[in-house]
């Protein structure tokens, strides 16, 4: 049998890494899309591939933006792609307040390049697409969220994707495009971004362990996430690509809980018990043994607007596709928090070890 193909825009991402992964032993031939840097290190985008132990002559990678809808037509006429996953993206909610514009550029008239793509090149019957649709869609429809809970985004992102989520339906209906949406709530790992909560924190307790940070600088701390592992969630992905017709999936764990709760699971990690003191911009999280202040709010992270409790209920993935994951939000934590230990210590050592050499190098103690 010939091998399957599969383009994935955003492999240099975290669901992008460990879905090449997946696809790789699963015999496929990947294309990823990766866009052009000016980094000193111009390697520094495939570290998450290469940390998965993918090397560069193991997938075919091309230069490319998902604005650029002419780049994306030639790249899906040349690769010819059985499935296409669509994970690029502009993913921080945060950041969709500062960067509005290019929030709808990437990740909706983005997801209209591939789409149109697909139907220009008459590919309807032969390329499938997965949509990476976002339980931030249903913004501040209350929980547990399911495929038919309404939708109500709080963010540009929110808004953006679930533009998206649209225009799959539409070019599933109007031209047969076999299209899914995985509307996933949050999932995290080793390879997530440090810009995203779970990330800072466990990173943040690592440091703090480490001697290299005092304190842990957060802002809502009453947000609620149904949080699991992007390991599971990739897989889901290709369970929905693979169901005899196209369809819309919530993927979610069923469990949640607060930042505030997830810092303190965080903290006993490393034997430290949190204790909270005062309130609003005023709380701070301290070590219930030394006194010492680890955590204080900074306002300046709130966002303009706030989604507030997701909880995803997931049952239609589990009955129709077989999906279960196996990660819950306390193995997810300790995933990442002994990725994070491990890390720092290496970084530390090294630190101590270059500085004496550093200290005789340099011109100035000369
Ligand atoms: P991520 O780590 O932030 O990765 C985003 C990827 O998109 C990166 O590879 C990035 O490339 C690429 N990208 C951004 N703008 C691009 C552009 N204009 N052209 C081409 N590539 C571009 O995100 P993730 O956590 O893996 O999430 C994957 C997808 O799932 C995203 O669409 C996200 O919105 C969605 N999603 C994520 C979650 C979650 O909890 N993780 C939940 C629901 C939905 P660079 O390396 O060049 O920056
Ligand atoms: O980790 P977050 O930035 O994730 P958020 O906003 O839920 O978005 C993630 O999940 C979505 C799925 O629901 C994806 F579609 C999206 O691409 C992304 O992967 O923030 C989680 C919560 C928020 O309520 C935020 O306000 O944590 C709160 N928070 C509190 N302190 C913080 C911080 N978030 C960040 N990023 N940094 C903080 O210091």
């Amino acid at each position: 049998m010939s091998k399957k193909t599969a383009f994935i825009t955003g492999i240099t991402g975290q669901d992008g890494a460990y879905l090449a992964r997946f696809l790789l032993d699963k015999g496929y031939r990947v294309h990823g899309l990766v866009r052009w840097d000016s980094y000193v290190d111009s390697a520094e985008n495939l570290m998450r591939l290469k940390s998965l132990g993918i090397e560069k002559d193991d997938i075919i990678l091309h230069y490319g933006d998902l604005t650029d809808a002419q780049n994306i037509t030639s790249l899906i006429a040349k690769t010819k792609p059985d499935e296409i996953y669509n994970l690029a993206a502009l993913s921080h909610v945060g950041v969709s307040f500062e960067t509005p514009a290019s929030v709808m550029d990437i990740n909706t008239k983005g997801t209209l390049a591939i789409l149109e793509a697909v139907k220009l090149l008459e590919m309807q019957k032969t390329a499938k697409i997965y949509q990476a649709s976002s339980s931030e869609m249903f913004g501040s429809s209350p929980p547990p969220q399911n495929e038919n809970t309404p939708f109500a985004p709080c963010s540009p992102y929110g808004v953006a994707k679930l533009a998206s989520y649209w225009l799959i339906k539409t070019y599933r209906s109007a031209y047969g495009v076999f299209g899914v949406n995985g509307i996933l709530f949050n999932h995290e790992s080793p390879l997530r971004g440090d810009d995203f909560v779970t990330r800072k924190i466990t990173r943040g307790v690592a440091a703090i362990e480490a001697g290299m940070q005092d304190t842990l600088k957060l802002g809502n701390l009453d947000a609620r996430r149904d949080w699991g592992h992007a390991m599971d969630y990739v897989r889901g992905m290709w369970m929905m690509m693979h169901h005899d017709s196209p369809d819309d999936f919530v993927l979610a764990t069923g469990q949640s809980c607060t930042v505030r709760e997830f810092v303190e699971l965080a903290f006993r990690e490393i034997g430290i018990t949190i204790i909270w003191k005062g309130a609003g911009i005023k709380e701070k999280g301290v070590d219930r043994e030394t006194g010492k202040v680890l955590v204080s709010v900074d306002p300046a992270l709130f966002r303009p607007k706030e989604v507030h409790y997701l909880l995803g209920n997931s049952t239609k993935a589990r009955e129709v596709l077989g999906w279960r994951p196996q990660y819950t939000i306390p193995l997810v934590l300790k995933d990442m928090i002994k990725t994070d230990r491990t890390e720092l210590r290496i970084e530390k050592a090294l630190e101590e070890y270059n500085e004496p050499i550093l200290a005789k190098k340099s011109p100035i103690s000369a």
